[in-house]
């Protein structure tokens, strides 16, 4: 479980906070999936925003609390915990309410969450590319370097890998001066592999584990969502996914998390206008056959 060792941590201060404390912004698709689990559980817990637009992310301050530089980050009584999964875990675990993560069906559910965190970086492919104009995005060499600089750079002690995969991410970004046709035909064909199956369990149930919400549902919610509003057809594709998306977004504690602030979903729609006008959208890139009505 992601829960920090106090080597890897520079920003004592938050080991003596008490209560839950949880670090996210609004449009980040990780921060949305531990937000819906605890409005689910009922929990309360106390906002600390981190703008990534503004770079809040890698500051020393942050970066003294999450070496990574990445949200979200939970503290609970002193304790730090990263790594969007296995936040859920800890609280389901650690903290009260009702479970979401039925320990019957442990092997099937880390399954799907599995998969799920592995789609990350084409879920990220497919919002740089398709959700803001790349420069948004972009990061300059100095600013990549303060990153590589800054924090423990270390998890649980040891040199931290999931760091340097960061790098890698955001030097081919800078080298590609964004993401690249073949990266998002490749991200699209992932995506649409792991949907087939997930339309193949859903026409039988409701839920991705059965008749209830687990955290399968809203980690999975929280990137169909995401990736239709890249401009992925997804019920044209997937009619069991659209259903079930539709269901959930009717779901108490879900509707509100995946919305996107105001000021990007200005600058969405202008870039996804122009995208369609250069044939250039999701679909025509990855040559899908359809295109969607996208809503917000
Ligand atoms: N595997 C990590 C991924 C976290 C992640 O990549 N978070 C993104 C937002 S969804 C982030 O903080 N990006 C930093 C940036 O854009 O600089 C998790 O599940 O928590």
């Amino acid at each position: 479980m992601g829960i920090l060792t106090e080597r890897d941590i520079y920003t004592k201060d938050v080991l003596n906070w008490k209560g839950v404390h949880l670090f996210h912004y609004q449009g980040s698709a990780c921060s949305q999936k531990v937000r819906i689990f605890l409005n689910m559980k009922g929990i309360n817990w106390q906002s600390h925003p981190i703008n990534l637009a503004r770079r809040e992310n890698t500051s020393e301050w942050y970066m003294g609390i999450n070496p990574r530089g990445l949200v979200p980050a939970l503290v609970h009584d002193g304790l730090v915990i990263i790594e969007s999964n296995d936040i859920l875990s800890y609280i389901e675990e650690r903290l009260p309410g009702p479970k979401l993560m039925p320990t019957d069906r442990e092997s099937e559910l880390m399954e799907w969450l599995r998969i799920e965190d592995e789609l990350h970086y084409d879920l990220r492919n497919l919002t740089m590319r398709f959700i803001a104009p790349s420069q948004v995005f972009k990061r300059n060499k100095s600013k990549l370097e303060h990153y590589r600089r800054t924090g423990s750079g270390t998890v649980n002690g040891v040199a931290d890998q999931a760091k340097a995969v960061e790098l890698k991410f955001w030097e081919s970004f800078l080298r590609n001066d964004g993401i690249t046709n073949e990266q998002i035909r490749n991200s699209v064909g992932r995506f649409r592999e792991s949907l087939d199956r997930l339309d193949s369990v859903l026409a039988d149930q409701d839920f991705i584990l059965g008749d209830s919400i687990t955290a399968a549902d809203i980690a999975w919610f929280i990137y169909v969502y995401r990736i239709q509003l890249a401009g992925y057809p997804v019920s044209k594709l997937h009619t069991q996914v659209g259903r079930w998306r539709d269901l959930l977004l009717k779901t108490d504690g879900i509707q509100q998390e995946p919305k996107m602030p105001i000021a990007n979903l200005v600058i969405m729609a202008a870039w996804k206008l122009k995208n369609r006008l250069m044939r250039s959208s999701l679909c025509d890139i990855a040559h899908l056959p359809v295109t969607e009505v996208i809503t917000t």
